[in-house]
């Protein structure tokens, strides 16, 4: 039985991945070539989207989709930068996924895994070079740095979520796996 919290959540989820699917503009700037292999996969996208009725997207939601205490862990697919990435996860008001504990870091980990792309998390370099923090500013409360990371000492503002789930301060640029939480 769902809650309107939950039907309200999973609207925004369907919401995000069925416009992807439409627009084709979640993969970042047109102006930066892609690589093939990321415009392979959103061709796949297109003809579920096509079918228009509310059962296939659902099907097509396996792997893409998972949750953690309440959580909802949701990716389209496409690979975009830092930038790109917030501003997909906010126009389907959600927010990039954030893992504020091991438990949400494995949720996030087992998408980046299926997908096997790395994946930006929500947090960013602070004033202070080598010090990270949440998007809205405050500390982190749980960290899992790779071993010998953070290394970018000021270069490296971003992080990614590796394919063992440990984290890397890496540049904004990259194209990495979208996802977002509600
Ligand atoms: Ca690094």
């Amino acid at each position: 039985m769902l809650s309107l919290q939950s039907l309200h959540i999973f609207a925004a989820v369907v919401f995000f991945l069925v416009t992807c699917h439409a627009e084709e503009k979640c993969a970042g700037t047109p102006g930066i070539p892609g690589t093939p292999g990321a415009n392979g996969l959103p061709g796949r996208d297109g003809r579920d989207g096509m079918k228009g009725d509310p059962g296939p997207p659902v099907l097509t939601l396996e792997g893409k989709i998972t949750e953690v205490r309440g959580k909802i862990l949701a990716t389209n697919g496409k690979e975009a930068n830092f930038e790109t990435t917030l501003k997909a996860c906010e126009h389907a008001s959600g927010s990039i996924a954030t893992p504020k504990d091991q438990e949400e870091n494995d949720a996030i980990l087992a998408i980046v895994k299926q997908f096997n792309r790395y994946a930006y998390l929500g947090i960013r370099e602070s004033d202070v070079p080598g010090e990270f923090q949440y998007l809205d500013g405050k500390p982190l409360n749980y960290t899992n740095w790779h071993a010998h990371e953070p290394n970018g000492k000021g270069g490296e503002n971003c992080v990614e979520m590796y394919t063992d789930g440990g984290w890397n301060d890496k540049k904004c640029n990259q194209y990495r796996l979208t996802i977002c939480e509600f």
